[in-house]
């Protein structure tokens, strides 16, 4: 785990809340309530030096406020508000499944500026070929989000399932209307995790969900835009270990029992 921010960065005794965008504020809201109900959440240790850092980068404040837990099914639940300068705020959050029991990967992502949101993405993604099939019924039920400005995935979004939302809301009534999405796509796993049994780690199903959580995290860091941006507020290697060990670090290893 990174251990400083560097140059650049005074450290300050916690992040700061103040100023965050409406949107990533109301959806990090939403996003921990519907996580409190999970079935046996408890929080993952983290290194003290990444849960709260903050600083100021060319007179602007700067922070980061990460949180991760764990939960039956889920192995690690990760959320993190951000502003990195420039009046860039982000909310990202990925729940990566225990490859052992047959769920997707959820991401949730906000990318807001000066001049408004314009990236709002959300998706249950598949690790195994295609969604199980009860979720996939689930999410094609759900009532649709319509939105004036939908927007076209980079060729990396390949991993991403048919039933992707992602969108750069209009206005206040768009973003409320994102906010329940998301809350409806996490009541679809909801289900799926408190009906979930495990498979064992040697068993060809769950060593496939493995090889599938590999390639997203793979997928994900081909994203050079969440690249530059950190490096810009810290500094490569910084955002380099960043990236390796807490947005996308690699699933642990199976042990080889069937
Ligand atoms: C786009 N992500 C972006 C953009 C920035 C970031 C600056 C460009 C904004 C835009 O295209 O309008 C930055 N995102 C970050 C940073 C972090 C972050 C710095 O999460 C974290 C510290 N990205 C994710 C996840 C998803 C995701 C989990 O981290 C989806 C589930 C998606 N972000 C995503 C997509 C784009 C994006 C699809 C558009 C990329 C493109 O158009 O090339």
């Amino acid at each position: 785990m990174p251990s400083s921010p560097g140059a650049g960065v005074e450290p300050g005794p916690a992040a700061r809340s103040d100023g965050i965008h409406p949107l990533v504020d109301a959806l990090a809201e939403r996003i921990r309530t519907c996580r409190d109900a999970l079935p046996d959440l408890e929080p993952l240790g983290i290194d003290p030096a990444l849960e709260a850092i903050s600083g100021s980068l060319d007179g602007e404040n700067l922070f980061i406020r990460n949180e991760v837990h764990r939960c039956r099914g889920l192995r690690k639940l990760h959320l993190e508000t951000a502003r990195l300068g420039a009046g860039l705020q982000i909310l990202h959050c990925v729940y990566f499944p225990d490859a052992a029991y047959d769920l997707p990967v959820f991401g949730a992502d906000i990318v807001a500026g000066r001049a408004g949101v314009s990236a709002a993405i959300v998706d249950l993604s598949p690790v195994a070929g295609r969604l199980p099939e009860s979720i996939d019924r689930d999410l094609a039920a759900l009532p649709r989000a319509d939105f004036a400005e939908q927007r076209q995935l980079p060729p990396w979004g390949s991993i991403f399932s048919p039933h992707v939302l992602f969108v750069r809301p209009a206005d206040a009534a768009e973003e409320q209307r994102f906010i329940e999405h998301v809350g409806a796509v996490l009541g679809v796993l909801a289900k799926a995790v408190a009906q979930g049994t495990a498979q064992g780690p040697g068993h060809p199903a769950t060593v496939e969900r493995w090889q599938g959580q590999l390639r997203y995290c793979k997928q994900q860091k081909q994203n050079d835009k969440t690249r530059r941006v950190l490096e810009k507020a810290f500094n490569p290697a910084w955002a380099d270990q960043y990236i390796e060990t807490l947005l996308f670090d690699d699933p642990p290893e199976l042990c080889s029992a069937p």
